[in-house]
């Protein structure tokens, strides 16, 4: 199922909301990372029937609605937030696979190379269990991209902890140069 234009729009700002500033929409995230689904849908005027076309329709399912002890109905984005938004996800460490991949335009692979990857202004490096969307993760930035290779299983040999989030990315907290190479097909 797809988005319309106004859901996707809706959507965009759902992530800024729950990912990045929640205090411009007056929200507060709890430590997991939680609003009230009625929270959220004052502070951005809309109806829950455009919120669960949004969390239903959503490509990458980010955003995850969950039911508290409390009997409270709370939503957070399952992925994604800024380093200054302090959430703790509470997710378990994981084995990842083999290999991991990175979409990223061809222009990083210099620098990436030396100071391999690195989480920037989010708490983790993202990283695709497959090439399509890897390919599809480096083509929001670039048409001209370069798809890399992360040895996964020998990070976590060395002692790299490794995270999937509800909605299949993996994270972690930084790749090291040495297990990094560009992906050919
Ligand atoms: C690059 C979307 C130079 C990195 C996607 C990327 C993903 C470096 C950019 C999620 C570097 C950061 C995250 C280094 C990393 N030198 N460039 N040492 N280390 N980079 O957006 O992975 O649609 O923060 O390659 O689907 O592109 O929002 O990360 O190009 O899951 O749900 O620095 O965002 O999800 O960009 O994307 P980002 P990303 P949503």
């Amino acid at each position: 199922m797809s988005l319309t234009k106004e859901e996707v729009r809706i959507s965009r700002r759902m992530s800024m909301v729950l990912r990045h500033r929640p205090e411009a929409a007056g929200l507060t995230l709890d430590a997991n990372g939680w609003v009230p689904v009625a929270d959220l849908l004052a502070a951005l005027g809309i109806g829950r029937d455009i919120l669960d076309a949004v969390v239903s329709g959503n490509d990458k399912s980010r955003f995850a609605v969950a039911t508290g002890a409390d009997g409270v109905e709370r939503i957070r984005a399952s992925q994604g937030h800024s380093r200054r938004v302090a959430v703790d996800l509470g997710l378990t460490p994981a084995q990842p696979p083999a290999v991991l991949f990175h979409g990223t335009p061809r222009q990083n692979v210099p620098s990436i190379m030396r100071d391999g990857l690195r989480p920037g202004s989010r708490h983790h490096v993202h990283l695709s269990p497959d090439v399509a969307t890897a390919t599809r993760v480096g083509r929001r930035r670039s048409g001209d991209i370069v798809v890399l290779a992360v040895q996964a299983a020998a990070m976590a040999a060395a002692g790299h902890v490794f995270h999937r989030s509800d909605n299949g990315v993996w994270l972690t907290e930084a790749v090291p140069p040495h297990h990094l190479g560009e992906h050919s097909e």
